[in-house]
């Protein structure tokens, strides 16, 4: 049976500080992404974007958390739950949930409409942890946060919206990690979380690492949630995103690793839900970064060369 990929546009910049990640979808799709997906032999239907909140009603300071600095929550709370509950609806009716972001704090939403119906593991690609609280954050923006307010650390535990009902923290692996603020990596190290490193990719290869995330993201779990930061690739090759870092994965190692995902899902059917998150218009060259973002979803679905 075919599989139906239904997209959800979630054009939201307000969980990071530069204006343009608001474009990402529209540049996706501009990119080719329903042909990719087509050629990947599933069926795409794109329920086009999610409103957002209005630019002149933002108040930064707006629903601060009891602790800490987390700018613009109250709008990061409300399009999170949209997407939650758009996501659990679509995982409900036997399709699959593709969330465009958008800044990463939309993988909030998507992580907790994943798992609410499901014993969900996850695997991260991305330069960053995400893994700040509104405690521990050096910039006060929420993409750096999703992973912790998924997982009700810090004041995220004081809400009812952010932490995801059935993520299972020992069920995630990191997959690309580079950048790691100090404060964070003190939550990794006591977290029950794998962290695959730049260095570990360097020295065992792409695809080892991504098997291995696999088998860590489905043991004892019920399916595995995407989430791919295009910021986890080189700028070189990903120019297009708001916090880029040197000395990521080249073209050809992120096609590898979203085949070796395609693969093992071909084999046991264990992909549940993904984003593609923080494509900045703005700052790509061509569309370049786009681009990319729609041929990795289409390799992540199976597409082939032959
Ligand atoms: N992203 N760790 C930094 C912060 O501000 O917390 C950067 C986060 C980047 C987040 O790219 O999704
Ligand atoms: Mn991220
Ligand atoms: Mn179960
Ligand atoms: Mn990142």
């Amino acid at each position: 049976m075919e599989r139906t990929v239904r997209i959800i546009g979630a054009p939201m910049d307000y969980g990071a500080n530069r204006r343009g990640v608001d474009m990402g979808p529209s540049a996706i799709r501009y990119a080719g992404l329903a042909d990719g997906l087509e050629r990947a032999a599933v069926e795409p239907i794109d329920d086009g974007d999610l409103s957002m909140p209005r630019a002149e009603e933002r108040d930064p300071d707006a629903g601060q958390p009891s602790r800490g600095t987390a700018k613009f929550l109250r709008e990061v709370e409300d399009v999170c739950t949209r997407v939650g509950d758009r996501v659990a609806a679509t995982l409900a009716d036997g399709e699959f949930p593709l969330v465009l972001g958008g800044d990463h704090s939309v993988a909030i939403g998507s992580l907790g409409g994943s798992a609410r119906a499901a014993d969900l593991g996850a695997i991260w690609f991305d330069a960053h942890a995400d893994l700040n609280t509104p405690e521990t954050t050096p910039s006060g923006n929420v993409h750096g946060m999703p992973l912790a307010a998924a997982l009700g650390r810090g004041a995220f535990g004081e809400t009812d919206w952010a932490p995801a009902p059935r993520l299972q923290e020992s069920s995630i692996a990191y997959v690309g990690l580079r950048s790691i603020d100090e404060r964070e990596r003190e939550l990794i190290r006591d977290s029950e979380m794998t962290a695959f490193t730049m260095s570990d990719i360097d020295q065992r290869g792409v695809s080892t690492v991504v098997e291995e995330a696999l088998e860590i993201a489905t043991d004892g779990t019920d399916g595995v949630h995407v989430s791919l930061d295009l910021d986890w690739l080189d700028p070189k090759t990903a120019p297009g995103v708001g916090t880029p870092v040197r000395g990521g994965v080249t073209y050809r190692e992120a096609h590898a690793a979203l085949e070796a995902l395609s693969r093992r899902d071909e084999a046991d059917g264990v992909l549940r839900s993904m984003d593609v998150v923080e494509v900045n218009p703005i700052l790509d060259e061509a569309n370049e970064t786009a681009t990319l973002a729609a041929e990795l979803t289409a390799s992540t679905f199976g597409k082939r060369i032959l």
